[in-house]
This record gives structure tokens, sequence and C-alpha cells, in this order.
């Protein structure tokens, strides 16, 4: 089906792509609506999709290392409910995107936004998961900024036409299919050679890049693990198989989820005790 755009373009209401009644050409709060807090000094606004857990496995990273300082509470912003564009999540993510933070431990509040942002932001303020001499912590930030430009390509690329837009096409599923399998191809090269993404030492690179292409390699995003012949990338399904051990990742992954079994998922979490009647193991979804 062939398309000649107009000579100005005008937003098409009824797209009917899965996320359409969110997506709108301009920026800025829809509505007003403060945002709540709870007790510790992190406040995470967020939601359990890959972008999401990243900064939930940070966390509770930091807890299983014994960081008591790291305490956070995990407010649930559903973003197919618009939560994103109230005026309180705004005034911290002017990007209206999850997740975003507010550091309350200095003298006055923080606010991060952009997965990799966070990550830093709390590698840096608790030396934790990022080497400090050079050549090290540059590779570890060459892996974390290659997911966050990467990333669209496998989510907004590949997984929007491949999954949800509501017809398939075969231009741009081709396209980003081959751009899919290039990376993989890049991680299962750097883990043929490494233990983990940026060398010897696990780090924010592997937190950044696990929910997205160790998730995906294991089958557990767009039903593409027959599609993409995901089983070709032995290296990357071994290191993605070691995350899995990590009691940081099998917890994190878990907050903020608003799907799933009943007994898998926290929707919103304010202290450890969410865990207890929690089973954190992995189930593989079948494929
Ligand atoms: N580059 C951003 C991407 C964040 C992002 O795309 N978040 C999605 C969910 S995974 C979102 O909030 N979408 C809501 C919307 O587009 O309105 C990051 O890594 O933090």
């Amino acid at each position: 089906m062939s398309y000649k755009p107009p000579k100005v373009w005008k937003m098409d209401e009824e797209n009917g792509g899965k996320f359409a009644s969110i997506n709108k050409p301009t920026a800025g709060a829809r509505f007003e609506k403060e945002l709540p807090r709870g007790e510790h000094p992190f406040q995470l606004y967020s939601l359990g999709t890959p972008n999401g857990v990243k900064v939930t496995i940070m966390f509770e990273e930091l807890l299983a290392a014994g960081i008591k300082e790291a305490e956070y509470d995990a407010h649930l912003i559903n973003i197919t409910e618009q939560d994103q564009f109230s005026s309180g999540f705004v005034a911290i993510n002017p990007n209206s995107k999850i997740p975003a933070l507010l550091d309350y431990s200095n003298d006055k509040p923080i606010r991060v936004f952009e997965s990799a942002s966070i990550l830093l932001h709390l590698a840096e303020k608790f030396k934790i998961l990022l080497p400090e001499n050079t050549p090290e912590r540059t590779e570890v930030l060459n892996w974390l900024f290659w997911q966050m430009g990467s990333a669209p390509y496998l989510g907004g690329g590949f997984g929007h036409f491949y999954a949800y837009a509501p017809e398939k096409m075969k231009y741009p599923i081709d396209r980003f299919t081959m751009e899919a399998k290039r990376q993989l191809d890049v991680l299962d090269q750097q883990l043929e050679k490494n233990e983990y993404i940026a060398g010897s030492n696990y780090s924010i690179a592997d937190i950044a890049i696990f929910p997205w292409y160790g998730m995906l390699v294991k089958g557990e995003l767009y039903d593409a693990f027959e599609f993409l012949q995901a089983k070709e990338y032995k290296h990357v399904i071994r290191w993605a198989d070691q995350l899995l051990k990590r009691e940081g990742v099998l917890k994190g992954r878990l907050v903020n989820k608003t799907w799933g079994n009943e007994n898998q998922i926290i929707r919103e979490r304010h202290s450890g005790k969410d865990f207890e009647n929690i089973d954190i193991s992995y189930k593989p979804s079948a494929h």
C-alpha cells in the first residue's frame, strides 16, 4: 500500500496503533495533579517495562549489597492511563516518560530522568557498579550509552512494527528485524569474549542492557524468540541466565508491574516487606 505524504502533516486520531490514545505531537502537562511521596530518600515514579525495571533492578542490587541508604518508594505511573502527563510528573520529567526519580537525600531534592542518567546518578552516589579508574569506567559508559542509542530501534522500531502496529508491513519489519539481529550479534560477540558486558565485572551496563536484550533472548519480549532465531545468540543467553540468578535482578524485575501472576508482581514497592508473599523465581514463558 503506497502513501503520499500531504504538504502539511495532520494528526490522524484513529491510527489504531496499540498506544495511539496516549500519543500527541505536543509536550507538557495535560492535567493538574501532585505526585504522592513516601518516607524514603528515593522516590521513584515508574512502571515495570524494560526501561522501568533497569532502575528497580539497580535499587534492589544496592539493597542486596547492604546499602540501607538506598531504600526507595516505587510509585506506579500507569502510562496507558496517561499518568505521565500529570503536572507533578512533568515537573520531574518534561519528556513525560517513565522512569523518573526524585532524590531527597541531599540539601535540595534532585530530579533525575532518563534511565541511564538514573543508573549513573545512583552508581556515582554509592560508588558501586561503575569502576573508578578511567579505562574501565569508560568501557561501562560506552555500553550504557550504546544501550540508550540502540534500544529505541529494538522497542520503537522492531517491537512496534512486529507486535503493536495495527497492520503488518514488510518494509519496516525487515528493516528493524535486521537491526535487532545486528545488535544481538554485537552483544553476542562481546559476551563471547567477556563474562559481563563491559569486561569481567558486573556493572550498570549489564543492568541497562538486560531488560531489553536479555529478556528478548529469553523469549519474554514481543513473542519474537522464533522469528529472530534468538537461540543463535548463545553467549547472550548464557549471560542472561547468569543475571537471572542474582537476587537484585529477580526482585527488581517484579516491581511496578501491573501484569503477570499476582504472586510475581509488586504494583508499588514501599519496603522490603512487599516481597514477603512474592515468588521471585524466574518462570520462563513457553516458546
Ligand atoms: N530513553 C528513555 C525512554 C523511556 C520510555 O520510553 N518510557 C516509556 C515506557 S518504556 C514511556 O514512559 N512511555 C510513555 C509515553 O510515551 O507516553 C529512558 O530510557 O528512560
